[in-house]
């Protein structure tokens, strides 16, 4: 195994494999990446999270519950994939909960109203199909297996929060005017979500010529917000955005500049939200302290009783 095999199973567009001799960028690259989606699952449990007890049904309730229990399920599957690349999944939580490696911009914002699950998982469920569909074609190939089965799930989660949205814009004048409040706060943060302009963007060109990226963040921006413009206009919710409008010679919307100042401020975790994220993931982590060391001592026993 060398550079040179490595080069030719990048060039025949076929997978690299955990024993597979790789270049320590792409390593690299792969830890810092699947990291950051994994950390994204599992701190995305809260701002929902925090709706469980409060869903306006008990059907609402089992529904959020299924959703918020998948996102920790993606998550596994992720520190599973990060692994196989050789950094253990409790050096990856260390480096979350120290702050040192990141988790997506999305997750930084309160979610005051009911409708934000709504908007969540129409708009940030959606956004994360379109980002994680091409990644199903990842060249590491447990991430992109990983990726097929949290796509199938991510889809439901996307419907899910557009059946909200649907009810609610379809409900009371009260209950429009929540939705609306909610795609007004979703929406700029979901078109971010893709990460900088191309031209700000240090990482695509290396990952698309390893086949990790399929396509770059200004071209899935682009087609989330034509995919999710028509599903406003059924919904009858109008996205924030004056410069948003068919451009029928390019075949696409034309949209607004995202506020990239507050995107970084997102990203660096400042403010109020991400030192409450990081705060309940920390306490969660110690809480779970116990499970950890009761379900080591039974594996040694039964190590030790097969052993014996
Ligand atoms: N937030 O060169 P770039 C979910 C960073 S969760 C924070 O374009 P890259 C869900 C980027 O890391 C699914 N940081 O980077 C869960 C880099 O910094 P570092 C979340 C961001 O990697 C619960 C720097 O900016 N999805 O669906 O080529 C409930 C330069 O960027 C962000 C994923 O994680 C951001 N938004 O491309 C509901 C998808 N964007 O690392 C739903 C997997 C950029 O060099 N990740 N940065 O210090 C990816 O596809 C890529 O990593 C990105 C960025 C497109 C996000």
């Amino acid at each position: 195994m060398s550079q040179e095999h490595f080069d030719a199973l990048i060039e025949a567009d076929e997978r690299i494999e955990p024993d597979d001799w790789m270049p320590d960028d792409y390593r690299n690259t792969l830890v810092r990446q699947i990291a950051q989606h994994a950390h994204s699952e599992i701190i995305g449990m809260q701002p929902e999270g925090e709706w469980i007890t409060r869903a306006p049904s008990l059907r609402r309730k089992a529904i959020l519950t299924a959703k918020v229990q998948d996102e920790a399920g993606h998550g596994l599957y992720l520190y599973g994939a990060a692994e196989s690349l050789g950094t253990p999944r409790a050096e990856l939580l260390d480096r979350l909960h120290a702050k040192t490696q990141k988790y997506s911009s999305i997750f930084n914002y309160p979610t005051p109203e009911w409708a934000d699950v709504g908007a969540i998982g129409w708009l940030v469920d959606g956004a994360a199909i379109m980002n994680q569909v091409p990644l199903c074609r990842c060249s590491y190939g447990p991430y992109g297996r990983a990726m097929v089965r949290i796509c199938k799930e991510e889809s439901f989660h996307q419907r899910q929060g557009y059946q909200i949205m649907l009810s609610l814009s379809q409900g009371t004048p009260e209950q429009h005017a929540m939705a609306q409040r909610a795609l007004d706060r979703w929406w700029w943060p979901s078109i971010m979500m893709f990460g900088p302009p191309d031209a700000d963007s240090p990482n695509t060109g290396r990952s698309m010529a390893w086949g990790i990226k399929r396509f770059t963040n200004d071209e899935l921006r682009q087609n989330f917000v034509d995919a999710t413009v028509p599903q406003a206009e059924l919904l009858g919710l109008t996205p924030p955005d004056d410069a948003l409008v068919w451009n029928a010679e390019r075949g696409h919307y034309d949209f607004g500049e995202p506020d990239w100042d507050e995107f970084a401020r997102m990203v660096r975790g400042e403010g109020e939200i991400p030192d409450l994220r990081i705060g309940v993931r920390r306490a969660a982590h110690d809480d779970g302290d116990w499970v950890r060391a009761a379900a080591a001592a039974y594996a040694d026993k039964q190590a030790a009783r097969s052993a014996a």
